[in-house]
C-alpha cells in the first residue's frame, strides 16, 4: 500500500538549551565523582526519559531536601531553588551543587538587587511552578507578589507606586508577557525591569520558530513533558499562530493518529528538557506512516553553552 504524502516542518532550534545540558551533566558529572547514589530534589528537568535514564545511574529523585541523608551529595534542579534549600543543605553540613540554570540564577540576583534597593518586587510567573517559587523564595515571604495575567495586574494592591520593580519567568509566553508588562507600565508608570523581560533565548527561539511554521503547518507535534512550562507554551503558540491542532507529547506513543487523518504538513519540535532521541522517534512514526518530506524551519542558530560548577571539574 502506498503511504499519504506529507511535508514535515522541523523546527530549529528545538529541544535541549544550555541550562538543561549542564544540568544533565553536573548529575552524571557528580555521580562519576561522589558514586552513586546521588540525590537530585525535584527532577533535574522537566523530562521523564532524562529522569528515568539518571535514575538507572544512581541519581535517586526527591521533592525536599528532608528526604535526602545528611551524607550524600544532592543536585538542586535546573529550575532554582528558594533560598532556605541551600540553607538548610550547609546547616546539615551536605554536599550540594547547584544545577540552577545561569539564567534564571541572573533573574534571583535581578530580584536580589531591587529588593536590597527598596523595591517591591512584582513576579510574572505561574503560580506553584518550582521556577516561580525559587525566585520568590530568594527573598523574605511577601515580598514578592505574583501576577500571573493582566487581570491580576488590574487587581493588584501594592504600597508604594512609585517604588516597584518586576522580573519574570523565563519559560513564559513571550507573546502573553508583553501583554502583561504593558500593563503593569500603564498602571504603574514608575515601575521599573529588564530591558523586556527576563524570558530566555531558549524559550525565546523555540517560539519564534514554531511560530514561523505553523501556518504551513496542518497539526502539530510539540515534545515534551505536561510539567514542562516551556514545551506547554510552544503547543499554544503553534495554535495561536494558526495551526489548528498543536499536541504536547512524551514520546511517539502519545501520538493521536486519529486526530492526524487527513493532514498533509506537521510540524514537530520540542521543549528545552526533551531530548532528541525522542523527537527522532516521532520523526520516524511519521515515516512509517507517510511519505515524508522533510523541510527545516531554521529561525535561529544557537551556540550558547554553560560551564558546570568548579567542585565537578577536579577530580575527587
Ligand atoms: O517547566 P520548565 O519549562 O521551566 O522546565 P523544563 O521543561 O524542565 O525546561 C528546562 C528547565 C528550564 C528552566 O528555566
Ligand atoms: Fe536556562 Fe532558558 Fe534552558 Fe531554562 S529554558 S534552563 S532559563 S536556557
Amino acid at each position: 500500500m502506498t503511504k499519504p504524502p506529507l511535508t514535515l516542518h522541523l523546527a530549529a532550534p528545538r529541544g535541549f538549551c544550555a541550562g538543561v545540558d549542564r544540568a544533565i551533566k553536573i548529575v552524571e558529572m557528580a555521580l562519576t565523582k561522589w558514586g552513586a547514589p546521588v540525590y537530585v530534589r525535584h527532577e533535574i528537568v522537566h523530562n521523564k526519559y532524562v529522569v528515568d535514564y539518571l535514575r538507572a545511574k544512581g541519581a535517586v529523585f526527591v521533592e525536599e531536601l528532608d528526604e535526602c541523608p545528611d551524607d550524600r551529595p544532592v543536585i538542586f534542579s535546573a529550575h532554582g531553588v528558594p533560598k532556605s534549600v541551600p540553607a538548610e543543605a550547609d546547616k546539615r553540613q551536605m554536599i550540594y551543587v547547584d544545577a540552577t540554570c545561569p539564567l534564571v540564577s541572573k533573574v534571583h540576583i535581578e530580584a536580589e538587587r531591587h529588593h536590597e534597593a527598596g523595591l517591591q518586587i512584582i513576579m510574572i510567573g505561574h503560580e506553584g511552578h518550582p521556577e516561580t517559587v525559587g525566585t520568590m523564595g530568594q527573598l523574605p515571604a511577601g515580598a514578592v507578589l505574583l501576577v500571573e495575567t493582566e487581570a491580576d495586574v488590574a487587581a493588584l494592591e501594592v504600597g508604594d507606586e512609585t517604588a516597584l520593580a518586576y522580573v519574570t519567568q523565563t519559560t513564559l509566553s513571550v507573546d502573553d508577557t508583553i501583554g502583561i508588562v504593558a500593563a503593569l507600565k500603564a498602571r504603574f508608570p514608575a515601575i521599573i525591569g529588564p530591558h523586556k523581560e527576563d524570558i530566555c533565548y531558549a524559550t525565546t527561539n523555540r517560539q519564534a520558530a514554531v511560530k514561523a511554521m505553523a501556518p504551513d503547518c496542518d497539526a502539530m507535534l510539540v515534545v515534551g513533558a505536561p510539567n514542562s512550562s516551556n514545551s506547554r507554551r510552544l503547543v499554544e503558540v503553534g495554535a495561536r499562530a494558526g495551526c489548528a491542532y498543536a499536541q504536547l507529547v512524551q514520546r511517539a506513543a502519545d501520538i493521536d493518529w486519529r486526530s492526524l487523518e487527513g493532514v498533509r504538513s506537521v510540524g514537530v519540535t520540542a521543549g528545552a528538557s526533551a531530548p532528541e532521541v525522542l523527537v527522532n522517534e516521532v520523526i520516524e512514526a511519521l515515516q512509517d506512516r507517510y511519505d515524508v518530506t522533510m523541510k527545516l524551519v531554521e529561525t535561529a542558530v544557537e551556540n550558547v553553552e554553560f560551564k558546570v560548577p568548579r567542585v565537578l571539574r577536579t577530580p575527587a
